[in-house]
Order: C-alpha cells, then structure tokens, then sequence
C-alpha cells in the first residue's frame, strides 16, 4: 500500500471503523507538526555529507539505499549493468490471520507453579506444547522486483564515482565511455509515490539501452504494456518456514514508465529498447492489495494507473525539485558538524578501511545523519513502521523474516525520532501499536484470561501477538508495553494532548489494564511483591518468573499511563490503581558481584558477554536509574562493565547509549568506535558493526544499530530524561552530559527535548559556547551543564540564550 493508498483510504472511509480515533489523532497529529516545525527552519548542512565510492557495489551491502518511506531501492551502479533491486512495504507472505492459542490459558497456572518450584525444563516443555502462536512462526517480508538497465559498450568506463547525498536523499553514478560523460540520478520521492530514474549524457543521442523488469518471484508475468511501458504482476511464491507454509495472497503489481527525450523506444521480449535518446526519465511505481492487516481488497493496477496519471505532465526538474523541496523539510532540521576538520578526498569505503575509522570526525557524521535520512527512507506517515531492514530487502527468506522484534530491535528502530526533530516519522510505529491494540485483545484473553491486550516478542504484517518460536525466548510479555513508551515520549516532546486522547491513551489503558490482570505475587517473597511471569530477560536464561527488565517496563507503563490519565482528566480510581500497584512491583536488587542483578535471584554470571543487557532498560531507555539513584547508577555500570564492549551491530549501538546515560562520554565514544568496525569481504568477517554502504552489520545487515547509533550520538549531546518535578513534562535538559575528549569541538542545531524544546548547542576546547533554546509549548525551561542551572519562565516560538546564565 503507498502513501496513495493511505490518503485514498481517508476519504473513502475505508479504514477499519475500531481505528478511526486513530487517524482523526494522526490528522490532528499532522497539524501540530505543521505548527511545531515552524519553529526549525530547514537550514543548509555545514559539510557535504556524502557517501561516496570509487567502483560500482559489488554486493548488496554496497549499494546505496533510497526510500519514500514505503517504496525504497538498492542502487548499485553498474556502467554497463545497471541494477536497481526495489521494495514495497507490504508485500508480504500470508494472510488476515489470528496467531492465539485458544485455550493456552488453562496451562498459565501450572506453568507458573513449574518455575515457582524450580522446573524450569517441566515449565518450558509444557509452554512449548501448549502455549505458543498458532502456527509457531510468522510471515517474513518479500522482496519485490529488480530494474536492469543494460547498456552495450558501457564495460569499458573509466573516471567511475557513484554516491548518495544525505542532504538531497539523491544517488548519483557518473562515468566516461569513449570521451562521453554518463549520469545516472536516483530518488523515491514522497510527493510523488514514484521512485525517479534520470539518464543523461554529454553528448546528444547517446543513450542506448535495454530495460527490464523481473522479479525473484516465480508466479510473476512481466509484459509491454504500452510503448513506453513495462508491467509486472503476481504474487510471492509460498514460503515454507519451519512446519508452516505461509500462501502468497497479496497481488502485486509494478510499472517502469519510460520517458525519453529524443531517440527511440522499441518493444522487445518483455523489455524496452531505447536508442539515440539524448536524455532519459524512467518512474517505477510499485503497489499491492494489502489495505490493512485484515484486509487484502486493494486493485494494485489502479493504484499504480492512479500514480502515474498524476506524475503525468510533472517534468524531471519538478519531480526532483518537489522530492529535494519535501526530504529537506525534514532532514534540514538538525545539523552535526565536529570541529573544522581537514579536507578529506577519500571515499567512504577508504576512511571506513583506515586504521583511524572509529576516530573519523567526518564517518561519526555521516553515520549520524546517516540514521536520520535511513528513517525518513522508510518511515513517513501513512506507511508501516521500519522492519529490521527499514524497507530494503533482496530475498524471500530474510534474516528473521525482516519482521518486527520488540524485544529491542524494533524500538531502537524508533529512538531517535523524537530527539533528532523527525518526530512525524514515529507515525507508523503509533498506527501500527493501534493494530496491536486490536488484536493483541484476543492474546490477552486466550493465553492469559486478562482484559487488555498484550504483545510478545515478534509482530508481523498481520499484527502476529502471540509467543512464536520457543518458549525459552517468545513467551515475554512486555513488548507492547515497552512500545507504549513511544506514545508517551511522543505526548513528552510535542505536548499533543488530542494525540494522547485520541491514540495514545487508549493503547496505553489497554497494555496497562492486561498487566494489572497478569501481575501476581510473589509467594518466595515476604513483602509479596507483584512479578511477572512466566516470562524471560530477552534470549537469555530462559523461562522464568519475574526478570528485572519486565518490572521496569511495567512501572513505566503504569506510571506513565496514570500520568496520561491525570493529564486527560479521566479514569481517577485506575490511576490511584496503577499508582498502587507499580509499588507493590519487586524492586530493583543489587548482587553479590556489584550488579544490578538481571533476575530475581542473585545469579548474574559476571563473564557471560551476551548482546542483550534488557536489565539495564532503566539506564536506557527507561529513567529510573539515572546519577540521583547513585547506588543503581553505580551498579548498572558494573552490569554493562561485564557484559563488555562487543556485541552485535545493535548491541554496540544499545551501548552508546547506556555509556552516554553513565555520564561517561570517552566510553560511549569507545562504541562509537566499535560500531564504525567495516564488515563484510573487505573488513571483518565477524562480530557488529557497519557494512560500506553505511548499513548496520549484526551481521547480517540489521538497520536497528544504525538508528540506536544516531540516538546514542545525541545522548552525548542532550538528555532531558532526569525530572525536576512533578509534571508530566517536568524534566530538565543537560547539555553536553557525555562529551567525549574525541569532540573537542562542534557544533549541533536543531535537537528536541522532553517539554518542548529544540536546542542548539557549540563547544570549544570541550566547553560550551553557545547554547540556544527555543521554546515549542511555552513551558518552563531547565537548563544543566557542568554542575550550573538556569531557570527561565517561556513563551511559545521565543528562543533564549542561556549561556551567561550557565556560567554564573
Ligand atoms: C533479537 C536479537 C537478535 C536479532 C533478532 C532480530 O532476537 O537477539 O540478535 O537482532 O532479534
């Protein structure tokens, strides 16, 4: 489904009548952003900040990506072979599906008594058996087709680049064959639903080449459809994962329309034959049937038919200035510069191979920004929020099926929304935890007997909430809890009150009334203490009852949905129950080693390096375990000491951020170095890092480290995570709490803040030098660096200076 779609399915009031508070919130959510972004005028990036490359992508993890937020491309650049592997959204193997186990509630009881009494093997046989998803698995994401462009002669280029430019969202290959300068522009526009091809040369007449459209999927039929145009249909093959065949139900359909200026165009055997054309602009639109997860009634053909009637008449100038005019409305929010720097002429894929690319001011920008664009590529309003590939992806059998893990991936997906100024891009996650609102109802019932509704580790297109794979890692319960931290942070950053109604709040009602149901005491404990259970600390140890991270995913939800509700005027007496309850909650323990213990027993293991640290979700991305709580402060660290500065891709990127909430900013800037590790054939074979288009390795690629990378560069500069009161938005910014020695000096513009606020910060010799705040909602401002204060009272659009008051 594209953007089209979405907009279509508001005014025909086709969209599922339960979500239609939803997206009266996203409408109203669309204003105020209109109105808040106001305040950040897009501003011109201070460097070029470009990748760029000296040969064509010999793998997929050199291509370069491009993204509408549904539509994306692989560019790789071939001279004389073009490829342009695409995707859309939705296109996904199954169908509407309900993935509970009727009756799995029967077995609750005993299971618990199993790992009360220490069975934990007896506990995890009979979960396994009786209380897992129907069918174990779900769907795995599809790729889509390829786009080749096959130029004859072009084999011997020379004077090769190829690049992507952060600061337009365009792709550029250029080369010379015989004396002649080819260029090749690509963008997927959001305006326009399209992805934009552009061919030019030199020299008049020539542009010669065949174009084709195929696809990796074998019940696809590819055909001329009009002089100018390809047509590809079908449907993804069926897909055999594990005892489960997922059918190929949704219908596709893709056009590659070609426009030249001058020449020729001739039908081939299911290509297009261009020759002597002087320029050329070639659209792909892509589209399926999906509507909704419980709806596949869409007509692919019409949608595409309606897209490109509406490119019709648009010149290549007008798309392409549309496209730049939209992303950079976005991505000029927010500006990162790291001192001057020294002119550097190598390519991308040079700097990440040098010995100094971990210390490479310019790669530490690129990657920062990197993740900002990564998102507006596959997160824009109306679409599905971004898989563990964002939206690319070249296979049927993706790694992990390219779903959704919420038991990090997915949120790390989304952290740094609201702090780099793309907070519209989080509408995706929002919808889709409306969905999951929905369905996780019938979970909450069959597997638990509570009200509410509940979410585990993995969700898929069809909004899939039951525990999948194992019961050793997929009966954990807290992942729609922890998503319901993103509706609040939206409400913290931007004040939408009409959004908290309207989306938020309900959702959050709906995860909290399933916990106040599953809660129960603990019989081990004197105080008897509320747990959770069965359950596990993510991947690791297995079923058992009550892990540390659940808790304090649980005490979040209660107390921040007590607060919404407080905010809203509403539901007095389920407040003072939360309220109550999130005390009675077994508190965080300290153990025999120093740490912050990961279960309610003492029996952390101090070597064990697993990539997960879900204990420490108070550090980060939780706030309860900040410098006021120095005992838990000083114990999550010695956690994270243990756990070690390895991992995967995402677990290096989960690492700047728990460094930078340490206070510690020469470690955080350690996994800043330890996530810029070149992967792959031309660097490691093993262990986390990044590919050299940039992409997060986990290995494999996995866009979740390339996000959490980019919030955790922020979490160096800017936190507003510590209270200063009492209010729902009452919390204080501190300024550069995690600088590293490595940053001597820079410059960052645009950054938001919990209350409202967007922030421009400078440093000098590793002290600030200029701090500007402009105020969004009028609140009252807090300001912290280095042990100062200032307070100041605001008014709403004003910008104050607070760096004379910060040396006072
Ligand atoms: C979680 C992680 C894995 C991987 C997968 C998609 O299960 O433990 O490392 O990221 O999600």
């Amino acid at each position: 489904m594209s953007i089209y779609s979405f907009a279509r399915r508001l005014i025909l009031g086709c969209f599922l009548g339960c979500l239609l508070p939803a997206l009266a919130a996203s409408t109203a959510y669309a204003q105020q952003v209109a109105h808040t972004a106001a305040s950040s005028t897009p501003t011109s990036q201070p460097r070029d900040l470009v990748l760029w490359y000296e040969e064509p992508a010999a793998e997929w993890n050199e291509a370069l990506p491009v993204g509408n937020g549904s539509i994306g491309a692989m560019v790789f650049g071939g001279p004389s072979e073009a490829r342009f592997q695409f995707n859309e959204e939705s296109l996904w193997v199954g169908e509407p599906h309900d993935y509970a186990h009727e009756g799995s509630v029967e077995h609750l009881e005993r299971i618990r008594e199993l790992l009360f009494a220490g069975k934990q093997r007896e506990a995890d046989a009979l979960a396994l058996s009786e209380f897992m998803s129907v069918p174990l698995k779900q769907a795995a994401y599809q790729a889509f087709g390829d786009v080749t462009l096959t130029f004859p002669g072009h084999e011997k280029a020379s004077e090769y680049r190829r690049e992507l430019d952060l600061d337009r969202a365009v792709t550029n290959t250029s080369y010379v064959v015989d004396g002649v300068r080819f260029e090749r522009t690509v963008f997927a526009s959001f305006p326009d639903g399209a992805i934009v091809m552009r061919l030019a040369a030199s020299k008049a007449g020539q542009l010669n080449f065949a174009a084709a459209l195929t696809s990796i999927h074998k019940e696809s039929v590819t055909e001329v459809l009009d002089s100018h145009t390809l047509s590809m249909t079908g449907e993804p093959s069926p897909l055999k994962l594990k005892d489960t065949t997922f059918p190929g139900r949704v219908r596709f359909e893709a056009c590659l329309r070609i426009l030249p200026e001058g020449g020729t165009v001739e039908r081939g055997e299911g290509q297009l034959l261009v020759a002597g054309a002087d320029a050329v602009t070639l659209l792909l639109v892509p589209a399926t049937s999906f509507r909704s997860y419980r709806d596949l009634g869409g007509d692919p053909s019409t949608e595409v038919q309606e897209t490109l009637a509406g490119l019709k008449g648009r010149s290549y100038d007008e798309l392409y200035e549309r496209h730049v005019a939209d992303y950079r409305r976005l991505f000029g929010r927010v500006t990162f510069e790291l001192g001057e720097g020294e002119e550097d002429d190598r390519s991308t894929l040079s700097r990440l191979q040098a010995k100094t690319a971990g210390t490479d001011p310019h790669l530490a920008e690129l990657v920062f920004q990197y993740g900002r664009y990564l998102l507006i590529a596959s997160s824009r309003p109306g679409a599905q929020p971004a898989t563990l590939q964002g939206i690319w992806n070249a296979s049927i059998k993706p790694p992990w099926e390219s779903k959704y893990t919420i038991n990090i991936n997915t949120e790390m997906n989304y952290w740094l929304s609201e702090l780099s100024n793309l907070s519209e891009c989080g509408q995706p996650l929002f919808d889709a935890i409306s969905e999951l609102s929905i369905a996780g109802q019938g979970v909450a019932r069959e597997h638990y007997g509570a009200r509410g509704w509940v979410t585990h580790h993995n969700f898929d297109i069809w909004r899939g909430c039951a525990p999948i794979n194992a019961a050793n890692h997929g009966i954990w319960s807290t992942g729609g809890a922890w998503l319901c931290q993103h509706l609040w942070w939206h409400y913290q950053f931007t004040g939408d009150t009409e959004f908290l109604s309207k989306q938020a709040y309900p959702a959050m009602k709906g995860a909290a009334e399933f916990f106040v149901d599953y809660l129960v005491e603990d019989p081990r404990s004197e105080e008897r203490h509320l747990i959770s259970g069965p359950s596990n600390s993510p991947e690791i140890g297995g079923l058992v009852m009550g892990p540390t991270m659940d808790h304090a995913i649980i005490r979040y939800l209660f107390s921040s949905t007590a607060a919404a509700a407080k905010v809203l005027g509403v539901d007095e007496d389920f407040q003072a129950e939360l309220v109550g309850m999130q005390e009675r909650i077994a508190p965080y323990e300290i153990g025999r080693h120093g740490q912050l213990q990961e279960w309610l027993e003492d029996k952390d293991d101090p070597k064990v390096k697993h990539r997960h640290v879900s204990h420490l979700w108070g550090l980060h991305p939780g706030e309860d375990i900040t410098a006021e709580t120095p005992e838990l402060f000083a114990a999550a660290k010695r956690s994270l000491e243990f756990r070690g500065d390895g991992g995967t891709g995402w677990s290096r990127g989960w690492k700047i951020n728990f460094w930078a909430r340490l206070l510690d900013g020469d470690h955080a800037h350690l996994m800043v170095q330890r996530f810029l590790r070149l992967c792959g054939p031309r660097g490691e074979p093993k262990g986390g890092g990044v590919y050299p288009n940039l992409f997060c390795a986990h290995p494999p690629f996995q866009i979740d480290g390339n996000f959490g990378a980019t919030s955790g560069m922020i979490e160096m500069l800017l936190q507003s995570h510590v209270k200063y009161g009492e209010g729902p938005q009452d919390y204080a910014l501190e300024l550069l709490p995690a600088l590293p020695s490595a940053w001597p000096e820079g410059r960052v513009r645009g950054l938001r803040a919990r209350g409202g606020f967007e922030v421009d910060l400078a440093w000098e010799g590793g002290k600030l030098t200029e701090v500007q705040v402009r105020s969004i909602l009028g609140r009252d401002l807090v300001v912290r660096y280095d042990g100062s204060e200032a307070r100041r009272e605001t008014r709403v659009g004003e910008q104050y200076d607070l760096l004379a008051a910060l040396a006072e």
